[in-house]
């Protein structure tokens, strides 16, 4: 397989890109913190989106590698910023299911020196699928640490609403295919309405993915949606272009 090969490769050399998204807090515009996102050119065929390497990376059995490169990026990135931003780093299933996240995770912030309560793991709901016994204490013993967990995609999955039960998040990250009916009318505006409302009752702290218009920005903070991400406030963009950019932003 010629992108498994290739792939491989930039994840041993430095053929792959950290970049990073801008969140803010809905009520004073100040930023909060930057997502993690992978990219990778491939030398060929140009940039490969993430969501076909990602996939064949776990399918080949390195989510923990990919895991590992990305942690390392966003910790070390993060741990130079002019400000005490939020870290946050999307990790596969498989990964968290390997049981090895934790050791990684302290191995990590002791080489960068990242502030544990700095970084954030983004997990989806397909973590929570599997052995969920062992996911669970690999969780605890995240939070034990003092790294929060975020489900992402919120609302996309089966039953986000029983793992949400079963496991005390610190953050829902609603999907930006509820954001984008917003200023539409429609059931989408009333569900993003009981997200909020759900995540105010539970204590959990809610950002909304994807927004991209002023409408979309205003509907979310009067309801109280507690942070914002979207390409209204900035693309994901590389560490180079990230560095003016926090230290531009009022
Ligand atoms: O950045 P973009 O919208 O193209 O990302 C597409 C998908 O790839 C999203 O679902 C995102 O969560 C996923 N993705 C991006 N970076 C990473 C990463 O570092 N690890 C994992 N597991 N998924 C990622
Ligand atoms: O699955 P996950 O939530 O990690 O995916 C994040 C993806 O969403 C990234 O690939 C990022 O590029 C993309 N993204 C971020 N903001 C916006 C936005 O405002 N609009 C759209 N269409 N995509 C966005
Ligand atoms: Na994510
Ligand atoms: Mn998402």
């Amino acid at each position: 397989h010629d992108m498994l090969d290739a792939l491989r490769e930039a994840l041993a050399g430095d053929g792959l890109e950290a970049h990073f998204q801008p969140q803010i807090d809905s009520a004073n515009g100040r930023l909060v913190g930057c997502e993690t996102l992978l990219r990778w050119k491939h030398e060929k065929l140009g940039p490969v989106p993430p969501d076909v390497f990602v996939p064949l990376a776990e399918e080949a059995g390195l989510a923990g590698a990919l895991g590992a490169w990305v942690l390392r990026a966003g910790c070390r990135a993060a741990a130079a910023w002019p400000q005490p931003l939020r870290v946050s780093v999307n990790l596969s299933a498989d990964h968290v299911a390997s049981g090895n996240v934790p050791a990684l995770v302290a191995a990590v912030l002791e080489e960068t020196g990242l502030p544990a309560g700095r970084l954030e793991l983004e997990i989806t709901e397909s973590v929570l699928m599997r052995d969920t016994a062992a996911v669970l204490a690999t969780l605890e013993s995240l939070r034990a640490m003092g790294v929060t967990i975020a489900m992402d995609d919120f609302g996309t999955g089966y039953s986000s609403l029983a793992y949400l039960h079963a496991f005390p998040f610190d953050r829902m990250k609603i999907d930006r295919s509820f954001v984008q009916p917003i200023g539409k009318g429609g059931s989408g505006e009333t569900i993003v309405e009981a997200v909020l409302a759900l995540g105010r009752a539970l204590g959990i702290a809610t950002i909304a993915e994807g927004v991209e218009t002023e409408a979309q920005l205003r509907f979310l903070q009067e309801r109280g949606c507690n942070e914002i991400q979207g390409f209204l406030i900035a693309r994901p963009m590389p560490a180079a272009a990230l560095a003016p950019f926090l230290r531009d932003w009022p």
